[in-house]
């Protein structure tokens, strides 16, 4: 049985990736500026690794570049990672860029592997060139499979084995369509765990609502590292959101979650909400609408007579959000307006 203290043991820290994967939602445009914004935000939240597209574009090779440079004008320790696919010319792209490493995307499909013209063992090939020349040039690697739950399990594995003999980073496992569920995901995760000592990265998409509790059912059964974006956005319905890993880190272990800035997570979040033009979704803990809005009256009556603590999973403050107690509708009982100045007065509104 999967637990807790698993998730302890094992967490190793946070790759986000809102400059690469977020940049894929429908309504994200970043520009430069955004780009460096949401770096400096992630490096001030403490965020170890930030991922970014494809240098192998020109227009995004440029952005890379303008960020490298910042992060060593700030000399901060948010490492850049590009991601890129198992190509010669995306690999030296990178190292031109300066990044710190690469996320090599892989795919064990055979019709995609038969679209790209090679034979299986072509492809192992192709991709021990590629890992070599990365470590060659002392970038971090890391070499993941696309969809992963629905792949077959024996290339997979060919293409991880090749890789930890080559001595790579991290293996990344990547639910691409979002459908997998918490108890497949451990019972795969303890099968990788039990062959490979390699750290793991996950990165699970949120189609059918698991992308939280995947990547904690994930880091319980031995995954190390977890990807995630701000808001969750991505590709379709998005990625493990910043914000949720976070809070979920905090409420199993202060002390892991004291590694991060947690009061910046909702002014980064509504920074990208703003960018994309759309609201912070109602279901995320960083909405100011939503995050800690009361409003019925048992919720109300408890909060006035017995404190915040009492339906506020944690103060807002923590991660710099805030409170609002909703009076005079008809579902808020017999609370007035003055029950919540006093209330505030006493509390504050975080
Ligand atoms: C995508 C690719 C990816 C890659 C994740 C990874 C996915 O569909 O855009 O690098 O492991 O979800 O498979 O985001
Ligand atoms: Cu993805």
């Amino acid at each position: 049985m999967i637990n807790s203290e698993g998730i302890l043991k094992n967490f190793k820290g946070i790759i986000d990736s809102t400059l690469r994967e977020g940049w894929q939602f429908s309504n994200a445009n970043f520009t430069l500026q955004h780009h460096l914004d949401i770096y400096q935000l992630l490096a001030e939240i403490g965020i170890d690794y930030v991922e970014v597209s494809n240098p192998v574009k020109e227009e995004i090779g440029e952005m890379i570049k303008a960020l490298v440079k910042t992060k060593s004008q700030n000399t901060s320790s948010t490492k850049l990672l590009a991601h890129v696919r198992n190509r010669r010319e995306d690999i030296e792209k990178a190292i031109e860029a300066g990044v710190d490493g690469v996320n090599i995307l892989c795919t064990a499909d055979p019709e995609r592997i038969a679209f790209l013209k090679f034979k299986p063992a072509e492809y192992l090939s192709s991709l021990e060139e590629n890992i070599r020349l990365a470590k060659s040039s002392c970038l971090e690697t890391r070499v993941s499979a696309e969809d992963f739950f629905n792949q077959p399990f024996d290339f997979i594995l060919d293409i991880y084995q090749l890789a930890t003999q080559l001595q790579v980073n991290r293996l990344g496992i990547s639910d691409t369509v979002g459908k997998a569920l918490p108890w497949q995901v451990e019972e795969k995760i303890k099968k990788l765990r039990r062959r490979f000592s390699v750290d793991l990265e996950v990165h699970f998409h949120n189609d059918f609502g698991h992308s939280i509790s995947n990547a904690l059912a994930a880091l319980a059964a031995g995954a190390n590292w977890v990807d995630t974006s701000l808001l969750g956005i991505g590709e379709r319905t998005g990625i493990t959101p910043l914000s949720a890993l976070l809070v979920n880190l905090y409420s199993l272990d202060q002390e892991i979650a004291s590694r991060y800035n947690l009061p910046l997570i909702t002014r980064a979040e509504n920074y990208v909400a703003e960018v994309c033009h759309i609201e912070v979704p109602i279901n995320l803990i960083t909405s100011i609408n939503n995050g800690f809005a009361h409003k019925a009256g048992i919720h109300l009556n408890a909060l006035i007579n017995f404190g915040p603590h009492k339906y506020e999973p944690i103060p807002p403050s923590l991660i710099g959000n805030r409170r609002q107690l909703i009076v005079n509708s008809l579902v808020s009982g017999r609370t007035t307006e003055k029950d919540v100045n006093e209330f505030l007065k006493r509390f504050g509104e975080s």
